[in-house]
């Protein structure tokens, strides 16, 4: 069945034609009746068809025809419905076409015509009632149609749209029945005259026609119009004569010029969707707020910044988008719009929402991202409706309070200096300005993982720094990168006295990449330390030479995203089918909704840079002055109400008592139950019903953790996160003197015993595997109890550091017997390939396997750790898996898979990580059924990284097959997008004889997740 696309895919496009109303139904709808059988297979048997002469609906579309015989119409005479979609042909089938006089609907889009030649061809089928010749070259010969297409005196429906056309013949105005009319992206050069004749027109799209630039004011002829599309047509100012299409239900306008609207636009009583997104609007129209009908407002991307208090007279309006403006603040009266479901406010500079916010419950389709919010503060607002409305609540019940506290986090190389300058802050007494600098007496050992403490930085304003100090040591990257959040302040903290230029980006180059694909705009401040040992003009220079590296590396970020933004608008401006034409071509069957995603992507890559707040700042762990004055810097930066806001975030009262209350010294426990964290609550004016919400925020902003959605983990509060990241840290740990002290000490252990634990600590470090109870011996004393053990190595296999090998299925764990993988220590392991060699399966019978490989690219960083955590987060999904360093065997089913790191060789081959499986071709959707839920694990994690940059391709399986050490790739944006209708081979671009077949290149179901969406 040709016409047949999958369901997702036609429910998506069900779902935009609602969206834009463009359904058409009624009479004069028979859908071409489908023909047994899929493309290109074997023709049904010819006894199940009726008689060719009696029928009535024949579907060829998707056939490669380049002709129809003349003796296929003769044969045909009866056919009321044709669609010849999707062929390749050049030109009309006149011949046929004869003996076609009663057809009413004929389909001829997505083919090559690049005319209708005198157009008699045409006119013959006077019975025409819908005509579809969308997607071909016409206006490719001559700029028009011709004229006798006019003679379709009971056409209904005319698709012109996707061509080439520069004019519509002149008679195009007697079509009287014309209800549709598609000429959309075409090369209109302005708005054709002969439309305004056609006054039985209900639907008209001219979107795309980039230079129509201005509309006639005797569009107000075209009264029954309901629908009028006019995106991206280049529309500077609408006439008045618009105003007068009182049937109008839809209108689009958005990617055009408009600053404002005409005054008579509240004519359009029947208004229910207007789009205004991508003008320049800089005042909201008041118009608007006469439309009471309306249900769907888009005013994305304008440049407003009131909302009128009168919005709330819009009473039906279940669409509100006006993300990516200049808003400040949102009218009280929005609460009253009770009937909205979507609200889309992101990008704008909103620090407050309004009072009984939460009333607006209906609201499913929520984004607030990229805006300075205060009250709620983000982390509430971020987590949806029912939150935001627990918060207002929470804050009607109880006074609010302030209290800025902010994370400030120390990284940099092992012996750049952090700990000592981390020392000298805080021991800095403002009181006491000569006083000798106390902290280079006590020479700071090389620190481990991460330690945290709390700065008082600034008694009187009450202003707290929580200091997360990162251990240069590599080893603890892993574990670090949890740690890099949004809303904090990074010092990137270089040694000076052995900086040279060619160490920059180990030394600094690398902490930006790192920091920028965790964090978005992160907040950077750099400091020189050793500024001591080095003479003044070294100081200087090297200050100087670091200053320009950053420059010179954030250039060439810049300019590789801008380049791939040109290459993506590149590709936007042709037209899918050409990008479908040929396998060569850059983003070969990328849709555009994928493309314009990709182009969204690279944007907030492109705006969220991180922030280097100053050049270089020399210090001196001696020198006081210069204590001081970073001292001072980073407080400024602090209170910058523009750098960040969210530290004048307003918190219930309550809330902040919770947080005081679970951080008091006598809550020394590792973990409190839902119980203990429900009394804390009772003591802060909290009942129970509304800890969750306390609890919730405290999780979000950083303060202790709360996985309210975990089975287990949800009946417990891990509020003591010095004491967790402690236990983090014996996981960094690679030295095995260390990790054997740590075992053998206080316990009385016999020479035995000793040399079996002695065995674990060797197996642990090259293995990466520890059973259950010397992991807790390795713990004390932060383990006490066997619960305490099992809720840890619960959050450890929540973070992703380790999994359980041997965890019986459905049954509860077992903590003697089970071992624990940690995939981040497995050093020279190299799993058994079997099954993998030349594609032999796994009774050892050889056959003709075709391999299946996605690969991801990262061409600026790979994520510290991201092999291991995705090791972890695979282990659901995959059972007999064998580990190594770099690479995973293991199976889905009966299914192998493969999931292989290759580190970086040069800048022109970047570091990989692939997702791998075979099967024979008939069976290969079994391979992708493997694969797929392993690219849907990577896909999550990675949204882990919203700075990143990263490709996904889907490598040419013939070229697997040869060998080829350079195997063609395809846009992996293809395995989010159905299979395109007809198309069973793609040639491979690198060896032109060879034909790939669809079924390799895209997943029988496209996944849900777009790899390149975030
Ligand atoms: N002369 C001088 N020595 C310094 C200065 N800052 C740090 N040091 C010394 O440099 C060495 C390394 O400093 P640390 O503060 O331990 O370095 P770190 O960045 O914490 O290193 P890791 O903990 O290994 O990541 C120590 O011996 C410090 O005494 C400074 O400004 N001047
Ligand atoms: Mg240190």
């Amino acid at each position: 069945m040709a016409q047949t696309e999958p369901p997702k895919a036609a429910r998506l496009w069900r779902d935009a034609a609602l969206r834009a109303r463009k359904l058409r139904g009624g009479p004069g709808e028979p859908e071409p009746e489908p023909d047994e059988g899929p493309p290109g297979g074997p023709p049904p048997p010819a006894a199940r068809r009726p008689p060719l002469g009696e029928l009535e609906a024949l579907n060829l579309s998707g056939r490669g025809l380049e002709e129809l015989p003349e003796e296929v119409g003769a044969a045909l005479s009866g056919l009321r419905v044709l669609s010849l979609r999707r062929n390749r042909l050049c030109r009309l089938p006149a011949a046929a076409l004869r003996h076609l006089g009663r057809l009413a609907e004929l389909d001829l889009s997505h083919n090559r015509l690049r005319g209708l030649g005198d157009g008699r061809a045409l006119a013959g089928l006077r019975g025409l009632r819908k005509l579809s010749l969308s997607h071909n070259e016409l206006g490719a010969e001559s700029p028009g149609l011709p004229p006798r297409l006019a003679e379709l005196a009971r056409l209904e429906e005319l698709d012109l749209s996707f061509n080439r056309l520069r004019r519509l013949p002149e008679g195009l105005g007697c079509l009287r029945h014309l209800r549709a009319l598609d000429i959309d992206h075409n090369l209109l050069p302005c708005f054709p005259a002969p439309l305004l004749e056609l006054t039985a027109l209900e639907e008209l799209d001219c979107s795309g026609n980039r230079h129509l630039g201005a509309l006639p004011e005797g569009i107000a002829a075209l009264r029954r119009l309901k629908i009028l599309w006019l995106s991206g047509t280049g529309l500077a100012a609408l006439p008045e004569g618009l105003c007068q299409l009182g049937a109008l239900e839809s209108l689009m306008l958005d990617g055009n010029q408009l600053r404002t609207l005409p005054a008579g636009f509240s004519g359009l009583q029947r208004l229910k969707m207007l789009n205004l997104s991508s003008n320049l609007l800089g005042e909201f129209p008041a118009a608007i707020l006469a439309l009471p009908g309306l249900e769907e407002l888009y005013l994305s991307r304008n440049q407003l910044a009131v909302l009128p208090p009168r919005l709330c007279q819009l009473r039906q309006l279940r669409t509100l988008w006006l993300d990516n403006n200049r808003i400040r603040y949102l009218p009280d009266s929005i609460v009253l719009l009770h009937s909205l479901e979507e609200l889309v406010l992101q990008g704008n500079q909103i620090a407050i929402l309004p009072e009984g916010f939460g009333q607006l419950s209906r609201v499913t389709l929520w984004k607030i991202k990229d805006n300075p919010l205060i009250q709620p503060p983000y982390e509430v607002c971020m987590k949806g409706i029912p939150y935001i409305a627990a918060y207002q609540q929470e804050l009607a019940h109880s006074q609010p309070a302030l209290k800025p506290r902010l994370k400030l986090v120390l990284m940099g190389l092992k012996d750049a200096g952090k700990t000592l300058l981390r020392r000298c802050l805080m021991e800095e007494d403002g009181a006491q300005p000569r006083g000798p600098c106390p902290a280079p007496s006590l020479p700071p050992d090389s620190s481990q993982g991460i330690e945290v403490m709390d700065w008082t930085a600034d008694a009187e304003r009450g202003l707290t720094f929580i200091v997360y100090e990162l251990a240069g040591d590599p080893t603890y990257d892993v574990i670090q990168s949890f740690f890099l959040s949004p809303g904090a302040l990074y010092v990137l903290v270089v040694n000076l006295s052995a900086y040279v230029p060619q160490h920059f980006y180990p030394s600094v180059g690398y902490f930006l990449h790192w920091l920028g694909s965790k964090v978005p705009h992160a907040v950077v401040c750099m400091v020189g330390t050793h500024a001591d040992l080095c003479a003044e003009r070294e100081l200087e220079e090297k200050c100087l030479d670091i200053h320009h590296q950053i420059a010179q590396q954030e250039k060439r970020d810049a300019e590789g995203l801008q380049s791939l933004v040109q290459q993506v608008d590149e590709a936007l401006g042709q037209d899918f089918d050409l990008r479908c034409s040929s396998p060569h071509t850059a983003f070969y069957g990328v849709s555009d909704k994928n493309l314009r995603r990709k182009k969204a992507q690279f944007q907030y890559l492109l705006n969220h840079r991180p922030q280097i707040l100053s050049p270089v700042l020399p210090f001196s762990c001696w020198d006081h002055c210069q204590v001081r004055r970073l001292r001072d810097k980073l407080l400024s930066v602090a209170e910058h109400r523009d750098i960040f806001p969210n530290l004048h975030r307003v918190l219930p009262k309550s809330w902040q008592v919770l947080e005081e209350l679970h951080f008091q010294p006598q809550a020394q426990q590792l973990w409190l139950s839902w119980w203990d964290s429900a009394r804390l609550g009772l003591q802060a004016g909290l009942t129970e019903d509304r800890l969750q919400s306390a609890l919730s925020y405290l999780h979000e902003s950083g303060k202790l953790l709360y996985f309210e959605e975990h089975l287990t983990l949800r009946e417990y509060v891990f509020h003591n996160l010095p004491r967790l990241i402690d236990i983090l840290n014996v996981f960094c740990q690679r030295d095995a003197t260390v990790l054997l002290q740590k075992l053998l000490s206080d316990t009385h252990v016999d020479e035995l015993r000793a040399t079996q634990l002695h065995h674990y600590v060797e197996g642990f470090l090259l293995h990466g595997l520890l059973p259950a109870h010397v992991i807790r011996l390795l713990l004390k004393p932060h383990i006490q109890s066997r619960e305490d053990l099992q809720l840890i190595l619960e959050l450890l296999e929540k973070m992703g550091l380790c999994y359980c090998v041997n965890k019986p299925k459905s049954k509860p764990l077992n903590g003697a017997a089970a071992w624990y993988k940690f995939p981040c220590y497995v050093k020279n392991e190299v799993p058994h390939a079997e099954a993998w060699i030349n594609g032999a399966n796994l009774s050892g019978q050889s056959f003709v396997a075709e391999q299946l490989q996605i690969e991801y690219s990262f061409p600026f960083i790979f994520p510290p750790g991201l092999f291991a955590r995705y090791s972890v987060q695979i282990n659901s999904h995959v059972v007999q898996r064998s580990d190594g360093k770099y690479q995973i065997y293991a199976y889905r089913g009966k299914v192998p898979v493969v999931v292989s790191y290759r580190p970086a060789r040069g800048a022109l081959q970047p570091d990989t990580l692939s997702i791998a499986s075979h099967a024979s071709l008939p069976n290969i959707w079994t391979a992708w059924q493997a694969i797929t839920p392993l690219v849907e694990e990577l896909n999550v994690l990675l949204q882990e990284w919203p700075g990143l940059y990263y490709t996904v391709h889907v490598l040419c399986s013939k070229c697997l097959k040869r060998g080829s050490p350079n195997p063609h790739s395809f846009p992996g944006e293809l395995l989010s997008q159905p299979r395109p209708e007809g198309l069973t081979e793609i040639i491979c671009p690198k060896n032109g004889s060879e034909r790939v077949n669809v079924a390799l290149v895209y997943p029988p179901t496209p996944t849900v997740i777009s790899p390149c969406s975030k």
